[in-house]
């Protein structure tokens, strides 16, 4: 057993009591033990001797499909199970106002494909047709007007990439785990590549007013969903988009057009766009009324709530990507997803023992503002029981809290902006339960 293996070890059984001075202190020692290993290859018994790669495998025996079968191509069969969910418990009653959840668990980097972005809609998926499409800019404009989806697309564009996450995402779990997988514990969120023209670049040729303090969105769905947005949003980095991933937006996502409010709720994101208007007073709307606000614990409601908060999960292992397959001595990736509505991730931290000691994780790839960044950490399988958390902070200066912590300032009867640090337990085989880790 080298140094490191030991360390590692030591740490693991090592269950202190839980203090806030431990929840914070990072174990440098711990986080030696973490990649620096003398070999990279992950897996402890390899197996040389297989016959059947010196035969020819049966899909190499005849022609395969034809070149263009599919005319837009789709996944492979064996990945059937790469899809959304809904689950009946976060439906209205019925399919038309529900939420379609992404497989974190089968995601890889920090790109949402665009048949698995998360579908929430309140009175289905429109199809509007893009030639009828008109978007209304109005209210106080020097210059309103009504334009087409071609007049749109004239303005100059920009490509951004930003997560999109419906303020309930989390919510399942508010009470306690409800669900033991990962896909309904976070699923109500995706990223991606948007494409479309900055709003201040619309308003500066239209002449926004200088009195102009709110502006109203409005879907043209069967919802009507509206909402009312500060201007200071607006003139930011607000994007009226058309391109998902270097395509036209979904349905799903509101094609032919979209509102896009980098890290703000999802619910402000107003799909199938129709109207824009400009005022001095905000609009109270029914989504502002009956919906999306904050009830606390002295019973008063927050009116508007706007930014995601500092969120993390750890995506693999999961319920869904358990360890079962592992043998002791094995190397694995602990694999995760950050985000924050308020700015870039700056760290994430893991504990492999529910809190006690924290280590950082390194993030991997693209680190971008209001976009998903993915973190890894890996460790040496013992085959011990574990209790795995990520912890993310962002350049905002927010940290995740503990479950405790956020019910204390928020209670336990708003259901929306539930960011608390969640965990999972690995069981000495393998297996993996959502749980709730208490501090
Ligand atoms: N017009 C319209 N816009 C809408 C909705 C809707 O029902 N109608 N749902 C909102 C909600 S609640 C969320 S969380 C996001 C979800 O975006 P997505 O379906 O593209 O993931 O869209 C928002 N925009
Ligand atoms: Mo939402």
């Amino acid at each position: 057993m080298t140094k490191k293996e030991k360390t590692m070890n030591e740490i693991t059984i090592n269950n202190k009591p839980n203090s806030r001075r431990n929840f914070f202190k990072k174990s440098a020692v711990y986080s030696m033990s973490a990649i620096a290993a003398s070999s990279i290859v992950p897996i402890s018994k390899l197996n040389a001797d297989e016959v059947e790669i010196t035969q020819k495998a049966p899909w190499g025996t005849k022609l395969g499909d034809l070149v263009d079968k599919y005319a837009y191509g789709i996944p492979s069969p064996y990945e059937h199970n790469n899809v959304r969910r809904v689950h009946d418990l976060l439906s209205s009653g019925d399919r038309y106002a529900t939420v379609s959840m992404t497989p974190h668990h089968l995601q890889e980097g920090i790109i949402t494909p665009n048949g698995l972005f998360f579908n929430r809609s309140h009175g289905g998926t429109a199809h509007v047709d893009p030639e009828k499409f008109r978007l209304m800019l109005h209210g106080l404009l020097e210059k309103p007007l009504v334009l087409t989806l071609k007049q749109l697309k004239r303005y100059p564009s920009i490509s951004r990439i930003y997560f999109i996450e419906c303020p309930a995402n989390g919510s399942t779990g508010w009470r306690g785990p409800q669900f033991n997988n990962l896909q309904f514990v976070k699923g109500m969120t995706s990223c991606a590549e948007w494409t479309g023209v900055r709003l201040k670049t619309v308003l500066d040729d239209l002449g926004l007013s200088p009195n102009a303090k709110w502006m109203l969105a409005e879907g043209s769905d069967n919802s009507e969903m509206a909402r009312t947005i500060p201007i200071e949003k607006v003139l930011d980095d607000a994007m009226l988009v058309w391109g998902q991933n270097g395509e036209p937006l979904r349905p799903e996502q509101g094609y032919p057009v979209r509102l896009l409010l980098p890290g703000w709720e999802g619910n402000l994101n107003v799909k199938w766009l129709k109207r824009l208007e400009f005022s001095d007073k905000p609009w109270h709307t029914k989504e502002e009324t009956s919906k999306y606000t904050m009830l606390q614990a002295n019973g008063k409601g927050i009116n508007y709530f706007w930014p995601m908060e500092v969120n993390s999960i750890i995506t693999s292992p999961c319920p869904e990507v358990p360890w079962t397959d592992l043998e002791v001595g094995d190397k694995i990736e602990i694999s995760g997803l950050a985000w924050s509505g308020r700015g870039t991730i700056t760290t994430v931290d893991i504990s492999l023992d529910g809190g006690n000691n924290w280590v950082e994780a390194s993030l991997k790839g693209l680190i971008l503002p209001k976009a998903w960044t993915r973190f890894s950490y890996i460790i040496k399988w013992d085959g011990k029981k574990k209790v795995l958390l990520s912890r993310s902070i962002d350049d905002s200066g927010h940290i995740q809290p503990s479950i405790d912590k956020l019910i204390e300032n928020v209670g336990v009867e708003g259901i929306y902006h539930r960011n608390p640090i969640v965990g999972w337990e690995v069981k000495s085989n393998g297996e993996v339960n959502n749980v709730h880790v208490r501090s």
